[in-house]
């Protein structure tokens, strides 16, 4: 059994889970991704997300762009870079957020514009501590810049 659940611009809980594996829940809350102009290639979803008992995101899907990463920015001298990491530790009960300015999905090669008040459906891969993973559907409006 596979339980799914698109969550919009309301707080959603959501529990992913595989038979057997020790249930990974998550709470994602304000899912969204800001609008692109024409030629734009790159965006950034943004979201609040909170592990029950502590697991990691570790990859990202989406139909509306090629590749999906997880950003996170860092001073290099006076310039901010934005770097992939690997995962994106979610400490058990705390509620992590991705945000412009931080810790961000980066959506590279964009498919078609996306525009305010679009839906963009997102798979997030989750981690437990046992290692197993489970999928979790995100539906994120889309915003104006
Ligand atoms: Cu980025």
């Amino acid at each position: 059994m596979r339980s799914t659940l698109f969550a919009l611009s309301v707080v959603a809980l959501v529990s992913a889970f595989e038979p057997g594996a020790a249930l990974a829940q998550t709470s994602v809350e304000d899912p969204w991704v800001r609008a692109t102009v024409p030629a734009q290639q790159t965006t950034g979803a943004y979201m609040k997300l909170k592990s029950e008992k502590g697991a990691k995101l570790v990859a990202v899907k989406t139909s509306a762009a090629k590749v999906a990463e997880i950003h996170e920015m860092k001073m290099k001298g006076d310039v901010m870079e934005m770097h992939e990491i690997k995962a994106l530790e979610l400490p058990a009960g705390k509620w992590v957020e991705l945000a412009p300015g931080g810790k961000h999905l980066m959506l590279m090669e964009v498919a078609k514009p996306l525009a305010k008040g679009d839906n963009v459906r997102m798979t997030l891969v989750l981690e437990d501590k046992e290692g197993k993973r489970s999928e979790l559907e995100v539906g994120a409006t889309v915003r104006g810049r």
